[in-house]
């Protein structure tokens, strides 16, 4: 049995929702409440000693990182395969993901304003020092402070856009050589962007996922979005409508 503790907007957890439909895997969908900060409880940080999600429980089993979750579930469940069968490719596979995890998901950490910044900011001092004493990364504890105190500049926020788009120059190439982002097949190299491309066309830099400025890119995120499993993992609207 698989549970998956999640959030709804989660980049991360929106990885897993997409490789678990992909699969046509059964799974508990439990919602975490990140705006009650559910996610740095103690009973979520046992299942999660990071405090971040998603995480999930395969037969009772705690495993988190949305890149290494994934991977497991390819393992469990080969058909349909997201894992190239090539050694190399496999490897090339696992480096998308890791750059992602490490160069991109830190750069939308600006925009967390958008869900946390209202709520955040009316903390007392001594609520912010309680909540991020609860808080297990140095890092984490820093996007929150900058959440509640100190919101980020325009300046900071457009070196991030400028840095997300570099993501996409990186894509054009891959897609224009090999149709995905790797071995010429769906693997969760292209998973592991989706949300970060869904996050850039809906609200970051929406004229660069075009054919005018990305074409690959654009044709990628359609035939994406017209994946059946892509409607049923939930990748809704990031921003509420204004
Ligand atoms: N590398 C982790 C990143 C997980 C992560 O940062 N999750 C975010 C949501 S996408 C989170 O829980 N943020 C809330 C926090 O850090 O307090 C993964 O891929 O699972």
């Amino acid at each position: 049995m698989i549970i998956l503790y999640n959030a709804p907007r989660s980049s991360a957890s929106r990885r897993v929702r997409l490789c678990l439909e992909e699969k046509g895997l059964a799974y508990d969908n439990r919602i975490v409440d990140m705006g009650k900060l559910e996610h740095h409880s103690a009973a979520y940080l046992k299942i999660n000693p990071n405090g971040v999600v998603p995480s999930m429980l395969h037969d009772g089993k705690p495993l988190h990182e949305s890149g290494t979750i994934c991977e497991y579930l390819d393992e469990i469940c080969p058909d349909p395969p997201l894992r190239p069968a090539d050694p190399y490719d496999r490897a090339l596979m696992r480096n998308w993901i890791r750059h992602i995890d490490e160069r991109i998901h830190n750069l939308i950490i600006f925009n967390w304003r958008h869900s946390f910044g209202e709520m955040a900011s009316k903390w007392t001092d001594e609520e912010l020092a309680a909540k991020l004493a609860s808080i297990p990364s140095k890092e984490r504890q820093e996007s929150w402070l900058r959440v509640a105190r100190r919101p980020y500049t325009e300046e900071e926020r457009a070196e991030a856009r400028g840095k997300l788009v570099v993501l996409l120059d990186r894509m054009e190439a891959a897609i224009a050589a090999s149709c995905w982002l790797v071995g010429g097949a769906y693997s969760i190299a292209d998973i592991a962007a989706v949300p970060f491309v869904k996050r850039i066309d809906e609200e970051i830099a929406p004229d660069e996922v075009t054919t005018a400025k990305h074409p690959h890119v654009a044709d990628w995120w359609s035939r994406i979005q017209a994946r059946p499993a892509f409607e049923r993992a939930n990748i809704g609207p990031f921003v509420d409508p204004s």
